[in-house]
This record gives C-alpha cells, structure tokens and sequence, in this order.
C-alpha cells in the first residue's frame, strides 16, 4: 500500500491536462467513486492496527495533494481560456451608445410656462405639499361647507372634523397665500407644484397633477390687465397668431371670475377633433382676487386689487403633443418618455 501511495503520488506531480475535460476525467479516476485513491481508504480498513495511524496520515495527505492539483489545473484552464478570449477582442470596435435621458414632459411645459411669466417679471415662489386648512380652504373664501372640504375631494392627514386639520394642498393657491403673507407690495408671482385630490383615477383625471398659478397685486390692477397678461401669455406659448376668449365662471377665491380658451393651433379656428369641432381649447382659469382674500392676508381691499390664473400643466401638455390619457404621465413608461427631446 505504501508503494501504490507513493506511485499515485508520483502521478500527480507529473499530471498534464489540457482541456475541462481531461481535468474532470483525472478527477474521476483518482477521486471518484471508483476512483483509485478512495479504493485505497476501502484498502485501508484492512491494515494492521499498528500501521493505521501511519497509513492513515499518508492516505490523507494524498487525498490533499490530489484534490489541489486538480484545482490547480482547473484555474489555470480558465486563465488559458479567458487568453485565448481575448485574443479575439475586437478593439477598434466603436463603443455602444450610452443612452441619454429625457426631460419629463410636465418638466417641460412647467419649464415653458414660468419661463415666460419670468420674462414678463414675475417671481418663482414655491410651498409645502402638506398644508393646513387655512392656507388651503379658509384664507381663499371657502365657506366652511364647501364641498372641498369633504374627504371625499381632498386627503386629509390629521382628522377633518378638528379645527384647521393638515392636508394634502389640492390646489398652489396656498403658496400665493403665502406670498401674500411674506412679500412686500406689488407682487407678482408664478407658483408651479404638485396637487392632490381624492379622485378615481381615469383617463381624464388622477389624483395627482400639477398646476402653475400665478398672482399679481398691485394699485389700480383691473381686468384689462388680466387679459392683456393672459393674451401675452398665450401667444408665447402657443404662436403668435393665437386668440383668446373668456367665458364667465366661478372660483370661490376670484370676483369675477374666468375660463380662458385659446383658438385651437391645429384647425386655426375651422374645427379638429382636438377641438372637438368648436375651434376653441381650455387652457386655464383666472379672475380679480375677492377683496376677502386680500383681506384675510391682511392687504387692504380698497387701496389694492390683484388678479390670479391656474391651469393644469398636464392639460396643457396634452393639447401640445395631443396625449388622449392622462395616466402615461405618471407611469414612467420609456416608450412614451423618450418620445419627448428638450433642450431645457
Ligand atoms: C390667490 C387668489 C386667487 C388662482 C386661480 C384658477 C382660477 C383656476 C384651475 C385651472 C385648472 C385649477 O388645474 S386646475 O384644476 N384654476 O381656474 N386658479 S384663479 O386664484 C388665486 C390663487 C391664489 C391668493
């Protein structure tokens, strides 16, 4: 036995294998089942008592040797392969595209829109997304049944029946509060932000989106101004052969108050399935801030008078490039992200 140890042994040394395959094949043959090294620990158990412990340390440092020859050959076969890999690289191939980004289109038309009220002088001004009551319902003159105020129209985060609950602003006439009550006069200020409100979810409405508001008080601010301001606007926006038109409406928060349609720049005012054949689109809403909300800010209602806008960004964005589902802005979906390239 201690002859055969010292021959395997000996084999070991001396073992060349070229291929994954030869490699396994020697595995088998000395390690395997049947192989010849687990054949002697079989032989083993006949040895002499006196013998064992000798026999037994040899057996196992044969065992050793040959299960870390056989990993030895093992990593220099992938070191060969993965040489000889390389050898077939390729390096003059030009590299792959790294794909760029696009901006998300409500990031593109809010850009658009405060843009333009910049231009015409107007300050950015930002607020907090969780509200109280007040900024959001009591300061704008919503009476205290308003419909508004249910859970069923607004999230609410702390309980709506205790006094001035926290919620989640379902409008940005809060920061224009805000606005109100922190900027000395005049202000003029475009707010851009995100909005909750409490609605199924559907192809025309979410209970997400965004909205850019604007508010300008001054001495002497009249009507006139408000639509010369939402003319300039909308010509910017949408090409400088643009009409407008108002029709009456009703915020609590503006007196009188105005929904503002643009001629549709598709048909030029003959009538599209865009605009549903009238010739006319939606894009915002607008009137003469109620003197009650000049009051609660603490502006004197007799000596300033201001006017205020909103509109709905994702609106605009679908009249733009003529998205039918609200939805695909919120879904993060590529194929309908990359179609939309800005240079902002
Ligand atoms: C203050 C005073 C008045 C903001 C205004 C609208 C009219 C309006 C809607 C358009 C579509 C919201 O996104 S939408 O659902 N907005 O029609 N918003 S006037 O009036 C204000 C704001 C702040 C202190």
């Amino acid at each position: 036995m201690k002859d055969r140890i010292e021959q395997i042994l000996g084999e070991i040394e001396g073992l060349k294998c070229a291929t994954a395959a030869e490699i396994e094949e020697a595995r088998v043959r000395l390690l395997g089942k049947k192989g010849e090294i687990t054949a002697l620990f079989d032989e083993f158990r006949s040895v002499a008592p006196e013998q064992k412990r000798e026999f037994g340390q040899k057996l196992n440092q044969l065992k050793t040797a040959a299960a870390a020859k056989i990993e030895a050959l093992k990593a220099q076969a992938t070191a060969l392969a993965d040489k000889a890999a390389s050898g077939n690289l390729d390096l003059s191939r030009p590299g792959d595209d790294y794909p760029l980004g696009s901006r998300h289109p409500v990031s593109i038309v809010r850009e658009e829109i405060v843009e333009i009220f910049r231009k015409f002088g107007y300050d950015v001004a930002e607020g907090p997304e969780i509200e109280d009551d007040y900024h959001v319902f009591t300061a704008l003159n919503f009476p205290p049944e308003h419909p508004a105020r249910e859970m069923q129209d607004t999230f609410f985060v702390t309980d709506n029946q205790k006094e001035n609950p926290i919620l989640l602003r379902t409008h940005t006439s809060c920061v224009q509060v805000r606005c109100m009550e922190t900027m000395p006069l005049p202000i003029r200020v475009i707010c851009p932000g995100r909005v909750f409100r409490n609605e199924a979810i559907s192809a025309r409405a979410h209970c997400i989106f965004h909205q850019v508001e604007g508010l300008y008080i001054d001495e002497h601010v009249t009507f006139a101004d408000m639509k010369q301001a939402i003319l300039l606007f909308a010509r910017e926006m949408f090409g400088p052969e643009t009409q407008i038109r108002m029709r009456p409406s009703y915020f609590p928060f503006t007196e009188p108050s105005a929904e503002v349609d643009v001629s549709c720049n598709i048909c030029h005012g003959k009538g599209c399935n865009v605009c549903k054949g009238t010739g006319w689109l939606e894009i915002l809403g607008c009137g003469m801030v109620d003197p009650n909300v000049l009051e609660a800010s603490g502006i004197d209602s007799t000596k300033y008078s201001g006017f205020a806008f909103g509109m709905g960004i994702e609106r605009i964005a679908m009249l733009k490039w003529q998205v039918k589902d609200l939805r695909h802005y919120f879904e993060n979906d590529l194929r309908f992200l990359s179609e939309f390239e800005s240079n902002i």
